[in-house]
């Protein structure tokens, strides 16, 4: 069986750009797993990562993830390799990670919301050896779900991290033949000992991020070593880390955002701690800020709103925020209103990031005007970032006017993985990634996202294709069409609707009269049931007879003022 990634499956950066890169002395010679080797050396007691079972120095964390290295290579893992990693927020997230980097294996980022459909779709494109999972997410069983992986992949080793989810020991079967845990794997070492590791490619690819998309399959990103390593580290500075700082990780740990702007990777870095929040609401995320003196967060805009919400409403002697210096938020739209209440509410500064997995990332700097960090969503983070604002020809449009968003640089990718038809309408035949934002630059270089012209729902930061949830709704014998479109939403930004034309017109009828909550709950069960991620299921189904298509894909000035769910 064909594993793993192989040269033709991703689009390098051409060489006579990567050596600039390399020269300018931007990309880094070392692979991300060296991350924490020097802080294991220099500062080794220093507090690396806590969650609700571990507070690991850095020289525990280092020695963690090579027990674990060790372990892998036991298990017959090595370079090139693809594992998919879907674990909750928790210490041994990044041990798995650097282990899998020192040994030059490639983990794909799964998120703890994916389902079946889009575990099998990343094990197919991907081409996995392995499955690590904590056994169990809320009600998703992982075993079972790396049983089905099975049938697409009967080699396939399943990792499992009792009791960083909501999984315990006990539910584990014992012997599941292709299974072990991670305790399986890093007890043979002895600890201290340091394994016989491979080289690795630091120009290879060291992730496979996962895009939003727009498409009917989800994309696969590869990031190299060098450019992800370049991103977190163009990042820190820009986002005040230093030894001190201690980051609150709130949002889900493989997340492009949690992962490196500047997030974990900036920390591990940096030699600051991570704090792993199991999730974001206030009632979670307050205590740990004041118990580990978080001193800076990222979030989405509708957890950000729940934040404020929450402080708004009381207000205690004991603020539990009195070390937070930064909130960052990002993902989505983050309106100007809410955003001029974060210092006052919160008593910290705001960060607006505009990022994507695809690379390019904008922040608003820490010193900029409050106009500048209310308003806009920031800045490319480095001077190499090459950013062009076009209409519709491809032509530059004047600072002030809105376009589509074109990006190129040190960090950002040439193509998605194995998907050369795909690249050919998603990036320019100079090598610009096709954003599908619509901003408007100032003079000053600030950037504001007014506007989208691809097929994709941003749902509180989570990015659906509805092409991918139409096929879905597709499949059901009783539908003829489905448009799935966003709509406005106070708290989310967007949700998702979906416009049905059912197969039997006169049917149609009857399902108008229905419930329209019991037409909802039937066909967020029918995807469900086909293990689309929950986050994709419709807030609200709507039968029809002519489906709502709005020009996507196009500048016009409707899409510029109206379909876009930016648009103000
Ligand atoms: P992805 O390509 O799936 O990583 O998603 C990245 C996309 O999220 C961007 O292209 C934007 O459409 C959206 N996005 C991220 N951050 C922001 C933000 N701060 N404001 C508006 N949109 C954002
Ligand atoms: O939405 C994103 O993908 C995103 C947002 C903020 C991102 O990838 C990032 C920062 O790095």
């Amino acid at each position: 069986m064909i594993s793993g990634i192989f040269d033709d499956d991703w689009v390098r950066v051409p060489d006579d750009v990567a050596d600039g890169y390399r020269r300018a002395g931007l990309w880094d010679t070392e692979p991300l797993g060296t991350l924490t080797r020097t802080q294991a050396a220099s500062a080794p007691e220093s507090l690396a990562v806590v969650d609700g079972r571990h507070r690991w120095s850095y020289s525990r964390l280092s020695a963690e993830a090579d027990s674990l290295a060790s372990g892998l290579l036991r298990e017959g893992l090595g370079p090139q390799d693809t594992v998919l990693v879907q674990l909750p927020n928790c210490a041994e997230f990044i041990a798995v990670l650097l282990a899998l980097w020192r040994i030059g294996a490639v983990p794909v980022m799964g998120l703890p919301a994916h389902r079946l459909s889009e575990l099998q779709s990343f094990a197919d494109q991907a081409r996995i050896s392995a499955y690590v999972s904590s056994g169990r997410i809320d009600d998703f069983d992982q075993v079972d779900a790396a049983d089905d992986l099975r049938r697409q992949r009967p080699d396939l080793l399943h990792i499992v991290v009792p009791g960083a989810g909501t999984s315990t020991r006990g539910d584990l079967p014992d012997d599941a033949p292709g299974q072990v845990t991670y305790e399986d794997l890093r007890a043979a070492t002895a600890t201290g000992s340091t394994p016989e590791l491979p080289d690795v490619d630091p120009y290879g690819p060291a992730l496979l991020q996962l895009s939003g998309g727009s498409t009917g399959t989800p994309k696969l990103i590869p990031r190299t070593h060098a450019d992800y390593l370049y991103s977190v580290r163009a990042s820190v500075p820009v986002c005040g880390i230093t030894a001190d700082s201690v980051y609150l990780c709130a949002l889900p740990c493989a997340h492009n955002f949690a992962m490196s702007s500047a997030g974990i990777l900036g920390q591990l870095v940096a030699g600051g701690t991570v704090v792993m929040a199991p999730d974001p609401s206030p009632g979670t995320a307050f205590p740990l800020i004041r118990d580990e003196k978080a001193t800076v967060a990222g979030v989405v805009p509708p957890v950000a709103l729940l934040w404020l919400a929450a402080r708004a409403h009381s207000r205690s002697a004991d603020d539990p925020l009195t070390s937070l210096r930064v909130l960052q938020v990002g993902g989505a739209r983050f309106s100007a209103e809410a955003a001029r209440r974060v210092p006052t509410v919160l008593g910290c500064r705001l960060q607006q990031v505009f990022g994507m997995a695809e690379g390019l990332v904008n922040y608003t700097r820490l010193d900029d005007p409050d106009d500048i960090v209310f308003t806009t969503q920031g800045r490319p983070v480095s001077p190499a970032d090459e950013v062009r604002i076009v209409d519709d020809n491809d032509d530059d449009v004047p600072d002030g006017e809105p376009g589509h968003l074109l990006a190129r640089g040190p960090y950002t990718i040439r193509g998605y993985f194995r998907a050369p038809e795909h690249n050919a309408r998603s990036f320019t035949d100079d090598g610009f990634y096709r954003t599908g934002d619509i901003v408007v630059r100032s003079a000053n270089g600030d950037i504001t996202v007014v506007g989208r012209a691809k097929d994709q729902i941003n749902r509180g930061g989570e990015k659906i294709a509805s092409e991918e949830v139409e096929n879905h709704l597709l499949a059901h014998p009783g539908i003829l069409e489905a448009a799935v479109v966003g709509e406005p939403d106070r708290l989310l930004g967007e949700r998702v609707v979906a416009h049905l034309i059912l197969q039997d017109n006169d049917r149609a009828a009857d399902f108008a009269e229905e419930k329209p909550s019991a037409l909802t709950r039937r066909t967020r069960e029918f995807l469900a049931a086909r293990g689309l991620a929950t986050y994709k299921l419709p807030d609200r189904v709507v039968v029809t007879t002519e489906l709502p298509r709005t020009a996507v894909g196009k500048m016009s000035t409707a899409s510029l003022r109206g379909s876009g769910p930016d648009a103000r």
